[in-house]
């Protein structure tokens, strides 16, 4: 390949995938330098297809942010969350599989089986910060090189950025040369409607306990710009009216905490004023519901 050639522009859609909670969605935001898919320290954050764009003089590196793929199909937005993944994998131009530092078991071995051998994979051996002596990581990568034919693995802390620069160089090349699928300056496909309900999202999954958040969703029931001001209304869609209380919170405190959080980072985000009220709503047995998973937004890919 002459000097010329090896310049050409590349951009393709690069898969995130991996189980639960391995660092997908923290990673997706490093690419990116911007938050726009939530995180948490509990499994199955993420319920969506996200689009994260990173674009450089030379490449545009469109990745996609999947749910975190689980074994336990528990109702249908299990359903929906698992089928956007394989989806998501069958039409991409490249997979990073997202493993955390030393750990491999069934649950990865789980989505291992879902990865195309028909095109390159690339492993990410993430949260190396928790290892203090790397070189344990050496027998790991021996090892995991033995799993599957990965085309290349690259250890990666999303938390401490590092390692985040080789791994766009080594996805840059598995890219096809192109014209850029996105505008260069954009960073997810995503409507500020929908970052606006994934905010008030996130702050379910942090500010709650392990069951409630699970139960809960999140509608933008208005959503209107007057200038640099944006007057967002949130419905939280619980499943039973017990959990209505929880989100509340005596005397409201707890559902004043997730609308200031929620608020402050999407005045980050949009880089402006935000006005957000938040309320409760209880639409019951809607996670298994397979007619209101779907009008909530969820399976599609
Ligand atoms: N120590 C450490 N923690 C990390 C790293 N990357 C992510 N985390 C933490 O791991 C937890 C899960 O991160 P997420 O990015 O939400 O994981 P995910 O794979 O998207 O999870 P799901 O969407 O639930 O599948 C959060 O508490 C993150 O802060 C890392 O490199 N090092
Ligand atoms: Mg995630």
């Amino acid at each position: 390949m002459n000097q010329a050639s090896s310049q050409r522009f590349r951009a393709g859609f690069i898969a995130i995938v991996g189980r639960p909670n391995v660092g997908k969605s923290t990673l997706l935001n490093v690419l990116v330098g911007e938050k726009i898919s939530i995180t948490s320290r509990k499994p199955q954050t993420t319920r969506h297809r996200i689009v994260g764009i990173h674009s450089d003089d030379t490449a545009q590196w469109v990745f996609v942010d999947t749910p975190g793929f689980q074994l336990q199909h528990r109702n249908a937005l299990n359903r929906a969350m698992n089928k956007t993944v394989t989806e998501v994998l069958s039409s991409v131009d490249v997979v990073v599989f997202v493993v955390e530092a030393l750990r491999y078991d069934q649950h990865d071995q789980q989505v291992l089986k879902l990865l195309p051998r028909n095109r390159p994979v690339v492993l990410v051996i993430n949260k190396t910060d928790t290892v203090k002596d790397k070189e344990a990581l050496l027998p790991f990568i021996e090892r995991m090189s033995k799993e599957f034919p990965f085309a290349d693995i690259v250890p990666t802390s999303a938390q401490t950025k590092s390692q985040i620069k080789d791994l766009l160089m080594t996805l840059r090349p598995h890219l096809p040369e192109g014209q850029p699928l996105y505008d260069v300056d954009d960073i997810t496909d995503r409507s500020e409607r929908f970052l606006a309900a994934e905010a008030v999202r996130e702050k379910l999954f942090r500010l709650l306990g392990d069951e409630v958040p699970y139960a809960t969703t999140v509608e933008i029931e208005k959503f209107e710009q007057e200038g640099e001001l944006r007057r967002i209304h949130a419905a939280i869609i619980v499943d039973k009216v017990g959990q209505k209380g929880i989100i509340i919170g005596k005397g409201g405190e707890k559902l004043k905490e997730i609308g200031t959080q929620a608020r402050k980072d999407l005045e980050r985000l949009f880089g402006g004023k935000v006005f957000l009220e938040v309320w409760v709503k209880v639409k019951s047995g809607w996670a298994d519901d397979e007619r209101a998973v779907k009008s909530l937004g969820y399976g599609e890919s």
